[in-house]
Order: structure tokens, then sequence, then C-alpha cells
């Protein structure tokens, strides 16, 4: 990737890649640890003009492909998981407002998210629908010039700590085609949070259900037309969920770096265990496989910058990069050995966070589906 970068994106990935070292991850384990969101960070993001990356610059972003746009998100989450997916859920919601917004809606909420001044969050499942997401059944009724939503949305990142939310809900019948999409500010009188879940990892990245009662939004905020929701929602998930590969192979560089560093200086044998063929080994296999990983979100990224068809490729990046994660974690915990398995060393929060890439924005089985169902649709 880096010989096709120009020398304004090589030098924006090392002003990241500083920010991230210098003020990011020095703030990873407290803030997991006390599961406190790190909202400077993201204002901070703004201030670097980070939050809008991959937007026109016509509109205030930062007009670059989506493949350096994914790398910063890679840098970010090998610093900080919940700072890298925070801004890869950012940019989900993001897109379906600049891609769909009614021009009116679109100008008074665009330039807040481009800027980084206004934090987005994306609100697809609920209680009973996950996989399933087109079985929703949270209801948004016409009322006069406005939407007026019940019902309750689940598993929502940035959940009480967004500013907006881009909600699927259902203005027709059952199925995908009875789903719309409304731009929804989080201030909208009947609308609640509840608590944060209290999950494996990721404290530092609030998740909770939203819940409509009466709920009034204009009916400007509208995305598309009445029932392009789903459509919109799935849309958007194919760039998200490459926002998710990169997440997955920012944690596990993260991790692949802690089980290098500790290898070359931990001594066994009377000589460092990286010396060790049963480590260096596990090393090599942790290292190809995040840069396969890698490759394949560019590429992806690389398809989806040129117009061609991506759904497929995004699910792969995703399935492949997450599992990857999952093992490399797993392979970081080995190689400390019994401090691996201790709060001294990062690679235990690793193991714990990569394990959620494996189910969000689609779960791995669902990853499969999409692309077993693309290829036999083609076949
Ligand atoms: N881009 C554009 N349109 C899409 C699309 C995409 N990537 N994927 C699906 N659609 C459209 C289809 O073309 C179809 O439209 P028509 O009715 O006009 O033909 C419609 O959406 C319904 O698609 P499909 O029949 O595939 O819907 P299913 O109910 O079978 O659901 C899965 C498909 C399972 C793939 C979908 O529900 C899914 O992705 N589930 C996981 C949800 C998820 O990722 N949740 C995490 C959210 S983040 S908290």
């Amino acid at each position: 990737m880096s010989a096709r970068l120009t020398d304004e994106q090589q030098a924006l990935l090392e002003l990241v890649a500083s920010f991230a070292a210098e003020q990011v991850a020095p703030r990873a384990a407290a803030d997991e640890r006390a599961g406190r969101f790190p909202r400077d960070l993201f204002d901070q993001l703004g201030r670097l003009d980070l939050a809008g990356l991959p937007f026109p610059e016509a509109d205030g972003g930062g007009g670059q492909p989506y493949g350096v746009y994914l790398r910063v998100v890679e840098e970010l989450s090998r610093a900080f998981l919940a700072v890298g997916l925070g801004l890869s859920v950012h940019t989900l919601a993001t897109w379906a407002i600049a891609e769909h917004a009614s021009p009116e809606a679109r100008a008074e909420v665009l330039p807040r998210m481009l800027s980084g001044e206004w934090l987005g969050a994306y609100s697809l499942s609920e209680p009973g629908s996950g996989s399933d997401a087109a079985a929703l059944v949270t209801r948004a009724r016409r009322d006069g010039d406005a939407y007026v939503i019940d019902g309750t949305k689940a598993w929502v990142t940035h959940g009480g700590v967004a500013d907006v939310y881009v909600v699927m809900c259902r203005t027709g019948g059952p199925g995908p085609r009875g789903v719309s999409a409304l731009i929804v500010p989080a201030d909208t009188p009947g609308l609640t949070v509840g608590a944060p879940e209290r999950k494996m990892g990721m404290a530092a990245s609030p998740t909770a259900q939203l819940v409509f009662e009466g709920a009034r939004v204009p009916a400007r905020n509208l995305l598309g037309a009445e029932g392009e929701g789903f459509a919109i929602a799935m849309q958007a998930l194919d760039g998200g969920r490459l926002g998710i590969a990169a997440c997955a192979v920012g944690l596990a560089q993260a991790a692949l770096d802690q089980a290098v560093a500790y290898a070359v200086q931990r001594e066994q044998f009377g000589r460092p265990i990286a010396e060790l063929q049963g480590v260096g080994f596990l090393l090599a296999d942790m290292a190809t496989g995040i840069e396969a990983a890698r490759a394949l979100y560019l590429e992806a990224a690389a398809r989806r910058d040129a117009g061609e068809p991506y759904h497929r490729q995004a699910a792969m990046a995703k399935l492949f990069a997450s599992d990857t994660a999952m093992r490399v974690a797993i392979d970081a915990v080995q190689v400390h050995g019994g401090y691996g398995y201790t709060t001294d060393y990062p690679v235990e929060r690793y193991l714990r966070e990569a394990k959620v890439l494996q189910i969000v924005e689609g779960t791995n089985q669902i990853q499969r589906l999409v692309i077993s169902r693309d290829l036999t649709r083609r076949a």
C-alpha cells in the first residue's frame, strides 16, 4: 500500500501514527478499566480533520480514498480499539446521511458530522432482531410533517454518547421493503437511552438500547424514500464491515507487536523464547494472517473507490480479519504464558476485544451467508 500512497497521504498516516502513539494508546488501559468513553479523543479527531476522511472535500470532508481512511481506522485501533471502532461507526452513520439525506437535513447535520462536532451512531438491531435485521418492529408513523417513533432498538454503539442516530424503523408492511431510515437527534423528546450493557470487553465504548416513546422527528429526516431504509442500511454496512476489518487488523497488529516484544526479551532455556521454533512459528503465522487480512480490506476498498461491486469482498474482509484477530490475540496470550493471562499485560484485553469483532456488524456466520449468496446468485 505504501508504494501507492501520495506524499500527502503518507504525511497524513504519519500524523495519525504519532497522534495514536502519543495521545490515544496511553489512555486505553485506564479508560477500559474505568468504563470511560474517551469523548475528548473524538473531539481531537475532529480538530485533526480526521472525522470525515472518506467524504468529498466539497462537503467539508477529507476527500481521501476509502483505503486511506481504513488505514487510519487501523492505526487508531492498534492504539485503542474503542477509538478506531468509534470512528468506523461514526463514518457508517455519516455515510447514510451524506448519500441519502434530504437537502435540508443534509445541510443541518452533515457539516457537524464531518467536522467531528457531532458524533454519529447507527441503529438497526432490536432485542428480537439481530441477524434477521429485516424483522425489526420499531414503528415510525407519519403524522403531518413528522414521523412519530415507538419501539426499542438494541446494541447501539455510542448509545447515550452520540449526538445523532441513524435509526431503521418500520413504516410499512413486514419484511425489508417496509423499513425506512430516519435521522434522530439525540435530544429528541421521547427518546431515552438504556443503561450501558455490561460487556466482556470494550467497556470504554458504550453499547445501549434506545427506547422510543412517541419520539417525533421532522419528515425531512427521512433518508431516501419510505421503504428504502433496509437497502440503505445494508449498503452502509458494506462500508462499515470494511471498517471492522480495519479495526481487527489494528487490534491484531497490536497483539503481534506485544508478542514480538515479549518473545525477544523473555529468556528460557538460556535464550530468548523468540529463538524457540514453537514460539517463532507462532509469530510467523500471526504476521502472515495480519498481512493477508490487510491486503483483503485494501483490495475491497480499492474496488469501492473504483465504483465496482464490493459487497462480497467486504464480507470476506470482515470475516477473515476478525477471525485472524481472534487467533492472533489467543496466540499473543500463549506467547506470554502465565503473564499473558494477567491484567498486567494488554494481551488479555486484546483477546476480550477481538471476540466482539466476530459478532458486530453481522456475525461471521452472516458474512458467510452474504458471501455464499453472492457466489450462487452470480453462478
Ligand atoms: N446493498 C444494497 N441493497 C441490499 C444489500 C446491499 N449490500 N443487501 C441487501 N440489499 C437489498 C436486497 O437487494 C433486497 O432488496 P429487494 O427486496 O429490492 O430485492 C433487500 O435489501 C433485502 O435483502 P435480502 O433479501 O438479502 O434480505 P434478508 O432479510 O435475507 O437479509 C441479511 C439479509 C441476513 C444479509 C441481513 O439481514 C444482514 O446483513 N443481517 C445482519 C445484520 C447486521 O449486520 N447487523 C449488525 C448491525 S450493526 S449493530
